[in-house]
């Protein structure tokens, strides 16, 4: 990884996407030199001295890459999508922590108020996916728990991310419609992209090859 000269920053969350990002770098030659579960560390070394670690929320990652706080991130495209914005590259799909944007609810269940309301922390994607379908919701912004919001009569459905679908079941709710299939992708200041452009090139390269590796 020599030809790699410039100082560059990768902003990562912790949990499934550093989980997932980390087989990736590794295939390429790049550890972190500590653990970002276990440090209190928000800057992590690497192995190699012109390439470093950010720990930022997950949906920070678009937010300090368009900035310019980091050079790269990996970012759900859920994320991406809420944050929406054209600042930034998104050179790669990494085909990492996949999952499915969804409506869930209970199952069977007419709607007592006369516009939906929706529950979610996507308030973008959701305004985005109902406005297409020319229907009138109320739309509640939540932080978490989603799931929790059909039980209590808070909102008659939500918009979430769903993996195996446990989650929802466990509450007594069910994916009911299919908003997009999510992956999480590699991300890239503009302008980093211009003066740090050999770096980065290469760096999108092998981690690519990495990807079809994988
Ligand atoms: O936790 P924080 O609020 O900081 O941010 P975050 O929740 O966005 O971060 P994190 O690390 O949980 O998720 C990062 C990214 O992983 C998301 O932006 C998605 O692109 C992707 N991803 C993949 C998921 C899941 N799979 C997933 N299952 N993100 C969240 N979930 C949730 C799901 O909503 C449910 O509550 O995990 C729970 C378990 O899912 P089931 O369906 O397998 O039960
Ligand atoms: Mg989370």
């Amino acid at each position: 990884m020599n030809i790699m000269k410039d100082q560059i920053t990768l902003a990562l969350s912790k949990g499934r996407i550093y989980k997932d990002t980390l087989p990736l770098l590794r295939q390429i030659g790049i550890q972190p030199l500590e653990d970002p579960e276990t440090s209190r560390k928000l800057i992590l070394d690497t192995n190699h001295d012109n390439i470093k670690l950010v720990i930022v929320r997950a949906s920070d990652v678009p937010t300090y890459v368009e900035y310019g706080g980091a050079d790269l991130g990996v970012a759900g495209k859920d994320v991406l999508m809420e944050h929406g914005s054209n600042e930034l590259y998104e050179p790669l799909d990494l085909q990492i922590a996949k999952c499915k944007l969804m409506v869930a609810g209970k199952p069977n269940v007419k709607p007592k108020r006369r516009r939906l309301r929706i529950a979610t922390k996507f308030v973008n994607c959701a305004k985005e996916y109902y406005g297409a379908q020319g229907e009138q919701v109320e739309i509640i912004k939540l932080y978490g728990s989603m799931e929790l919001a059909p039980i209590v009569g808070l909102a008659d459905k939500i918009v979430d991310v769903v993996d195996t679908g446990n989650t929802l079941r466990a509450n007594g709710l069910e994916p009911l419609e299919h908003i997009a299939d999510i992956s999480s992708r590699l991300v890239v200041n503009k302008a980093s992209m211009k003066t740090k452009s050999e770096t980065i090139k290469a760096f999108i390269q092998r981690m690519s090859a990495a990807v079809e590796k994988m």
